[in-house]
């Protein structure tokens, strides 16, 4: 099998996981991210043949337009498009969050996710590829402190549905796939606190980066005439909370 997968947010998580576990089965993978030195890691372990760098940040366009231009001919034949480098920021109510954060997550987990899927569109119709995107459950069910990160992921899981449509016919094929809690870098990032990551997964069994990549290689390796739409998976220990009722002061 010569296929080529272009995985997002490669450095970490659940795309460090997916370049691994696509490079198992056969597939060559472009691995990206900002972080060279994992990227170059990557490469050291698989093999020079099989994945191919290109460390960008997915919000700097003219960055990702070279990394395009520069994808080395082995690797240039897309085939499928992992959508999974993104990032929340904050856990704090919206009135006070910082714009800053709110800025970060809309440019990384939508505008990048759009402008980079409408360039790769052209080259996974030609080969009748596939897109795989990371929603997350966060963009289905409300958690307090959930707000723009929330937002964007709503945003992720629509958008990948919606490309199911204007796909009609080509025989590209679209899932959004929405994870809950993954034990990865997420919190860490999020909060900013090892303590505070540390603090969340403790006891709770979480999925883990493997459990999502291996549910991608599944998707990405279904037979051509099947398309799952959308896929949400949750830890056995995390479910639904309920609604809450405010008590006015008497
Ligand atoms: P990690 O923090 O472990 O990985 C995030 C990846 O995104 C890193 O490789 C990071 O690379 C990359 N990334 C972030 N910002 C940028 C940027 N500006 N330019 C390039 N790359 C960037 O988190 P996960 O693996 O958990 O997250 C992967 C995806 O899964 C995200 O979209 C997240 O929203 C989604 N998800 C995660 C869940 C979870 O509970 N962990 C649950 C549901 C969805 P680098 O820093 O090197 O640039
Ligand atoms: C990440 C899942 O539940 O932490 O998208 O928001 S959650």
């Amino acid at each position: 099998m010569n296929r080529t997968a272009f995985v997002t947010g490669a450095t970490s998580g659940i795309g460090e996981a997916t370049v691994r576990t696509l490079v198992a089965s056969g597939w060559r993978c472009v691995a990206t991210g900002r972080r060279q030195e994992r990227l170059d890691a990557l490469v050291a372990e698989l093999g020079a043949d099989k994945v191919h760098a290109a460390c960008f940040d997915v919000r700097d366009t003219a960055a990702l337009d070279e990394a395009i231009a520069n994808l080395p001919a082995d690797f240039a034949g897309i085939d499928l498009l992992v959508n999974n480098a993104g990032l929340a920021r904050g856990l704090e109510p919206a009135q006070q969050a910082s714009l800053d954060d709110w800025q970060t997550m809309i440019d990384t987990n939508v505008t990048a996710m759009v402008v980079l899927t409408r360039k790769l569109l052209p080259v996974l119709i030609e080969r009748k590829g596939a897109i795989i995107a990371l929603g997350s459950v966060a963009g289905s069910y409300i958690y307090p402190g959930g707000n723009v990160y929330a937002g964007s992921k709503a945003f992720v899981n629509h958008f990948t549905l919606a490309l199911r449509a204007d796909l009609h016919g080509t025989g590209v094929r679209v899932t959004s796939i929405e994870p809950g809690m993954v034990e990865t870098e997420f919190t860490l990032v999020r909060t900013g606190s090892q303590q505070a990551s540390d603090d969340l997964y403790r006891g709770s069994d979480p999925m883990t980066g493997q459990d999502i990549a291996d549910t991608i290689r599944w998707v990405a390796e279904l037979p051509p005439h099947l398309n799952i739409n959308r896929l949400e998976l949750m830890p056995v220990n995390q479910d639904f909370a309920g609604f809450r009722v405010a008590r006015n002061q008497d």
